[in-house]
């Protein structure tokens, strides 16, 4: 019966990790799945995490279904975080919020909606972006296409080729940014720059369609979700799909949203509907449990102030082992063209050199990166960054 199902040949990163773990090398480092792992290159339970699951725990009762939508105090958490509690469009209750099964739920909900109500309409990602975007948007139906975004001879943006590349696009074509910590290469627009992008957005009549899985990895809290809201200021219409996995160390409780951006409030209370009929037809409800771990961090005053203090050491670990990695490399040669580790923000970095000897890196030194030359930040220690140094060294020579 099912003889025509071919064989799926799995998730490259997925099977790089398996790779990593039957290498019998003990100095073995990886580099390659995106997870945020502490100095001791353990992924950490989070101090808030902890709390709010204990008092969750004490008074847990019998576990009825959620809402289509999933949880009322999850949906507002999830607008303060990313726009602001005071932000007119969350007070005039102008967004409408859906709870989803991760990040990837957020995609593929924001991906299906959209496919019904703008069937004719073409998706533009990043050169390059996370792959299962284009995967989640082409699962939906939709043709996918690349704007400029890397820019090889400086491992920073090219602005320009993107802009040029937006600018010349059809009226309610959906384009989908990374607000912080692009992913995979860690370059990130400016402020002014994004005030380019939103008023391209504006006079071309574009959907933009913002995935943001590293709010406060990048520069901070507030700082990471300027474009989205730079585009709710200027009265984009839009989407926003975003992630707790890294943020609260919650990966398998699937911890996610969509947030449609609308005109007034009588709109957000139909796109809602919409969006709960879509996931009805789906999977029916968003799981409970992990939701409300994030919404009582979240809304307690104590416990969101510990979570942001712990996401701002996160960060700062990430900005420490970047530095490092680039000093370790520049004693040993000063002539390295390595600015790029530093100037890139987020858990990722991203060159055509680690592209180049990304097997080399593999083969002789038991180092996994990914073979698009994507380093995951994270993965360095104290202890291992030296050696890392030095074998990136080694495969310049
Ligand atoms: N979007 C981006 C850019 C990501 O990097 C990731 C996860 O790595 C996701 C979405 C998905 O997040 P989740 O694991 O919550 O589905
Ligand atoms: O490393 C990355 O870019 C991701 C990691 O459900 C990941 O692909 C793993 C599992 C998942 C979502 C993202």
């Amino acid at each position: 019966m099912f003889e025509h199902f071919p064989r799926y040949p799995g998730d490259p990163i997925f099977s790089l990790v398996d790779r990593f773990r039957q290498d019998p090398r003990p100095e073995k480092v990886n580099l390659s799945i995106g997870l945020y792992y502490d100095d001791a290159g353990n992924v950490p339970k989070l101090e808030s995490v902890r709390i709010a699951e204990q008092a969750l725990q004490a008074e847990t009762q019998a576990c009825i279904y959620q809402p289509m939508a999933g949880a009322a105090n999850y949906r507002q958490a999830v607008q303060e975080v990313l726009f602001g509690a005071a932000h007119p469009k969350v007070t005039a209750k102008h967004i409408a919020t859906a709870q989803t099964i991760g990040g990837s739920g957020a995609l593929k909900l924001g991906s299906d909606l959209l496919k019904q109500y703008f069937p004719e309409s073409q998706v533009w990602v990043s050169d390059p972006s996370w792959d299962n975007h284009a995967a989640i948007f082409s699962g939906s139906g939709f043709t996918v296409n690349r704007y400029p975004y890397f820019d090889a001879a400086s491992s920073g943006v090219n602005f320009a080729g993107m802009t040029a590349c937006l600018e010349q696009l059809p009226a309610r074509s959906i384009v989908l940014f990374h607000p912080c910590c692009h992913n995979p290469t860690g370059v990130d627009l400016t402020p002014a720059q994004w005030d380019d992008v939103v008023r391209i957005c504006v006079a071309r009549e574009l959907i933009p369609f913002c995935d943001i899985a590293y709010q406060g990895l990048g520069q901070g809290m507030e700082e990471d979700a300027y474009a989205m809201r730079a585009m709710a200021d200027a009265g984009l219409s839009f989407f926003v799909s975003n992630s707790f996995s890294k943020t609260f160390s919650l990966y398998g409780e699937r911890c996610g949203a969509l947030s449609i951006v609308c005109k007034d409030a009588e709109e957000a209370d139909r796109v809602l509907g919409q969006m709960e009929f879509t996931v009805r037809r789906s999977y029916s409800s968003p799981p409970t449990h992990g939701g409300q771990i994030v919404a009582r961090v979240l809304l307690n005053p104590q416990l969101n102030a510990m979570w942001r203090a712990e996401v701002g050491a996160m960060r700062a670990r990430i900005l420490q082992m970047r530095q490092a990695l680039q000093d370790q490399i520049l004693i040993l040669r000063p002539d390295a063209q390595v600015g790029f580790i530093t100037a890139q923000r987020g858990m990722f970095s991203y060159s055509g050199f680690f592209a180049t000897h990304a097997q080399a890196l593999r083969d002789r030194f038991g180092i996994y990166l990914l073979d698009s030359g994507r380093i995951c930040i994270t993965g360095l220690t104290t202890g291992n960054v030296r050696r890392v140094a030095q074998a990136v060294v080694e495969v310049m020579a």
